[in-house]
């Protein structure tokens, strides 16, 4: 008997045994991208899956914990990679793990506090920390789809208001074919004609 205790990782999939996928496609990510006109051409041609999420919910309460299956296809809007919505956790404090599985990738941290961001690979077998107070997206910088998983405190909540009006400060770019995080407001100028 299946146990809701474990589960099995299908990484090829992005799937989980049992559990909803949810899939983001490039119409829900419309704050997300900042080079609008890449954005709204991109669109005209189609609107595609851009990430998948499966969260695993075992068990309620305070000291549990809850864990997500997250896959980003390959692509690029413009410059940038695709992505996920990002956001902070309702609860403040809570912290997350993130482990990458399969292909290659970023996570892009930004303190809500001191607006402080890093960028930091995530690869297969790299685990990366998200302390408390700080927004996280994710980025697919490869060219297979990037597979990893993220295990938070089952009470932190998602907020994404808050990012979708402020936005993230930092944008991921390619840049000579790797990937560089540049300050939102100087890739805007760099793109403007
Ligand atoms: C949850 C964790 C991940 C994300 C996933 C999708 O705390 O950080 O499982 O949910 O990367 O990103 P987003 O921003 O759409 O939730
Ligand atoms: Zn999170």
């Amino acid at each position: 008997m299946k146990s809701p205790l474990s589960t099995i990782l299908n990484i090829t999939s992005g799937s989980i045994d049992g559990s909803p996928i949810v899939s983001r496609t490039l119409s829900e990510l419309s704050e997300s991208f900042a080079d609008r006109r890449a954005y709204e051409a991109a669109l005209k041609g189609g609107n595609p899956v851009i990430y998948t999420v499966t969260p695993v919910k075992p068990a309620e309460g305070d000291g549990q914990l809850h864990y997500g299956l997250g896959t980003i296809l390959p692509g690029k809007i413009g410059n940038e990679y695709f992505l996920t919505k990002g956001h902070a956790h309702k609860r403040r404090e809570a912290a997350e793990v993130y482990i990458g599985l399969k292909g290659k990738g970023v996570l892009l941290l930004e303190n809500i506090q001191t607006g402080e961001s890093s960028m930091h690979e995530l690869g297969p077998n790299s685990v990366v920390y998200v302390p408390g107070f700080t927004a996280h997206r994710t980025a697919n910088t490869g060219s297979e789809p990037f597979v990893y998983i993220g295990i938070y405190p089952a009470d932190a909540g998602h907020d994404y208001e808050a990012i979708g009006k402020k936005n993230f400060r930092s944008v991921i770019i390619e840049q000579n074919g790797k990937p560089l995080m540049v300050e939102r407001k100087d890739y805007l100028d760099s793109i403007k004609t």
